[in-house]
């Protein structure tokens, strides 16, 4: 595909089901698919649909799921509802509670958003896109045989099992303010998969994994790589961190196909949040991926504050299709009361979170990690 100046352009794709935006988890839950219509609307008044393929894709199929996960616990998935009364055995076996509850339409939604994910595999593998979105998927904490921190299926799991039927060697990169702990465990012990994590750690913080020191077993060794951070990281450090962390990487490892999670939960003002990043910061860490023009599947993931969640999504897909975006919010958005008074793309969002990442302390996880770089033997 060649634009007018001769030169082959990016194929961007957005696969995006909107029934996925439907579902509740409850009312005092923190996770509102919600926040996916707001960032459709917004994706569509900036008539950023114009500069991509958009899909509708289908559910993934049970077949589909058990790629990866067990069958007791997707036939579990499938059959429970909230009008059931299930055995406390039962709850606890698969880990059922305020994190994850039983609500209905549950098995549904996990196969809508990780049917979005594998359609956007299926594209990146035949070659028709070399950057497909999926804003529901990033579900990165699903396990094999349980639900886990919201995530009830593992899409992007299922999406590196089936980009590695084609791709030698995958790289996983994660800045949801969490860790990525179910994709890390899925791929733990295998040299084709690098997963990286970026995530605020303490020992106790959810999910409680991502010390500096997990890095992979047997063949994985080394192919496993965690920074952990304190709260309140700001844009130029997270910036300057990721990018001298992801150039080595990417250069050692020479992925030949990258999925980026983009949690918006490591924005500044996100509900569950505790680090201070700018929309304009944490899009930069999409940018700089994207630079090295290898092909991506970009994904969602957590974000608690729907307005910010929307904008980052919007202003993502924007930095991908290469679109400069006016900051004003276009006004005949349906949703546009969501985004006052500023109604801008663009609201300071750091400055409430003091940084407890001293400059020494950043430093020593750099080096850290450049040391486990040295080892890799690609
Ligand atoms: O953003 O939860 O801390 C990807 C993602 O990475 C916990 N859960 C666990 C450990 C003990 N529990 C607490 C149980 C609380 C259950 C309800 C909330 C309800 C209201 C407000 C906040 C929470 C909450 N839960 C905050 N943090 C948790 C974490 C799970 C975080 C998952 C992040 C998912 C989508
Ligand atoms: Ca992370
Ligand atoms: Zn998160």
């Amino acid at each position: 595909d060649k634009s007018s100046n001769g030169k082959s352009r990016t194929n961007v794709s957005y696969h995006y089901n909107p029934e996925a935006s439907r579902y509740h988890y409850g009312t005092l839950h923190p996770m509102k698919p919600f926040r996916l219509m707001l960032t459709d609307h917004l994706v569509i008044s900036y008539k950023l649909y114009e500069k991509m393929d958009l899909y509708t894709p289908r559910r993934a199929t049970k077949e589909e799921l058990l790629e990866f996960h067990a069958e007791d616990y997707v036939n579990f998935l499938q059959t429970a509802s909230p009008h059931t009364k299930l055995s406390d055995q039962v709850l606890a076996q698969f880990n059922i509670g305020d994190d994850c509850p039983i609500f209905d339409g549950m098995y549904d939604y996990s196969t809508i958003y990780a049917g979005a994910s594998l359609d956007a595999t299926r594209k990146l593998i035949s070659g028709m896109s070399d950057i497909a979105i999926n804003w529901s998927g990033g579900l990165h904490h699903a396990k094999k045989y349980e639900p886990s921190g919201f995530c009830y299926v593992n899409d992007i799991v299922l999406s590196i099992i089936n980009l590695l039927r084609v791709h030698p060697r995958v790289m996983y990169i994660d800045i949801d303010l969490h860790h990525g702990d179910g994709v890390q465990e899925a791929f733990y012990t295998t040299d084709r998969v690098m997963t990286v994590s970026f995530h605020k750690y303490n020992g106790e913080f959810f999910p409680g994994t991502g010390s500096v020191d997990e890095v992979g077993l047997g063949k994985g060794k080394n192919y496993a790589i965690n920074v952990p951070l304190r709260d309140g990281i700001d844009d130029e450090s997270y910036t300057r961190l990721f990018k001298s962390i992801m150039e080595p990487l990417i250069t050692k490892f020479q992925p030949t196909c990258i999925v980026q999670q983009c949690g918006a939960d490591s924005l500044g003002y996100d509900r569950l949040g505790c680090f201070n990043l700018n929309i304009r910061a944490h899009g930069d860490c999409v940018n700089f991926i994207k630079s090295f023009g290898i092909p991506m599947l970009v994904v969602g993931g957590g974000g608690y504050t729907p307005r910010n969640v929307s904008r980052l999504w919007c202003y993502e897909t924007s930095v991908l299709n290469d679109v400069n975006l006016d900051p004003k919010i276009p006004n005949y958005l349906a949703t546009y009361d969501w985004f006052g008074p500023d109604y801008s793309l663009h609201p300071q969002l750091d400055g409430r979170i003091d940084n407890k990442n001293s400059k020494k302390y950043l430093e020593s996880v750099k080096q850290e990690i450049l040391e486990q770089i040295r080892y890799l033997n690609h």
